[in-house]
């Protein structure tokens, strides 16, 4: 069960972040109230919610997950890969020491994105991808080690990050998109398999009792509810149009 998330209100600065996308401009009070109402489903799922001001500095950083991976033990800061956004894990560290004591660090030349990073018990998977590089990967996987858990490194062909395309429900079982509906290192688990047309919904959260899933993916919501698992659905299109997704939104610990 999760206790604690941390959150960050996006600022201002956010629609001049970055992007590969070709949604459009993304409307600011139409993300606050998107950013409100993802703080309110975290509650619904029982956490503790700590939001953080937003840093007009750094305009992805409500993206919190890229700048840490946190565990129940420790926390790894990471090292981002893209450079407008390396300096959000100052920040992180600073409000992370509040929960932790032990933490390890990603060091350059290595460079991970926690988005690149799925926890399954004591097993990660981690993703070599535009932003996370071989050297940051070995360096995550040697960490877990040394702390008693499992790692697997898995290159990417076409996603952005690992968790774009797969998430962990709980109970064996996966939600996966693209290279990962055949993928060797995922053929142990159950499948909630998501068509292209749906690979946004890929990227979805379990926080204890719930599963958080974007708007507009009935399909999904069907499949999920066929495993006996609960949704909450949020409307997300303005994190979309800079490649964010649900999990991005948030450490969960
Ligand atoms: C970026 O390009 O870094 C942000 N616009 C989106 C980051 C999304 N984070 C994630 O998937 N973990």
């Amino acid at each position: 069960m999760y206790k604690n998330v941390i959150v960050k209100k996006p600022g201002k600065s956010y629609v001049n972040g970055l992007t590969t996308s070709d949604l459009g401009k993304p409307d600011y009070g139409r993300l606050l109230e998107q950013h409100v109402a993802y703080v309110e489903a975290l509650k619904a799922c029982g956490v503790e919610v700590t939001q953080l001001p937003e840093s007009e500095e750094f305009p992805d950083s409500t993206f919190v997950e890229d700048a840490a991976v946190v565990t129940p033990e420790f926390a790894i800061i990471t090292n981002p890969g893209a450079e407008s956004r390396n300096g959000e894990k100052e920040e992180i560290e600073v409000v992370l020491k509040q929960f932790y004591s032990k933490f390890h660090y990603i060091n350059s030349p290595g460079t991970l994105d926690g988005g690149d990073v799925l926890q399954v018990d004591k097993h990660f998977y981690i993703g070599i991808s535009e932003r996370t590089n071989r050297d940051g990967a070995e360096q995550f996987k040697n960490i877990a080690e040394t702390e008693g858990y499992t790692a697997t490194i898995v290159e990417l062909q076409e996603f952005f990050h690992l968790k774009t395309g797969i998430a962990y429900l709980g109970n064996n079982t996966i939600a996966a998109a693209g290279e990962f509906l055949n993928h060797p290192d995922f053929d142990t688990y159950e499948k909630v398999e998501i068509p292209d047309t749906d690979e946004y919904s890929a990227n979805c959260i379990k926080v204890n009792d719930h599963v958080i899933i974007p708007k507009g993916f009935d399909e999904t919501k069907r499949k999920l509810a066929e495993r006996g698992l609960k949704t909450i659905e949020l409307e997300m299109s303005e994190f979309q149009k800079h490649d964010g997704g649900l999990s991005c939104l948030s450490l969960r610990f």
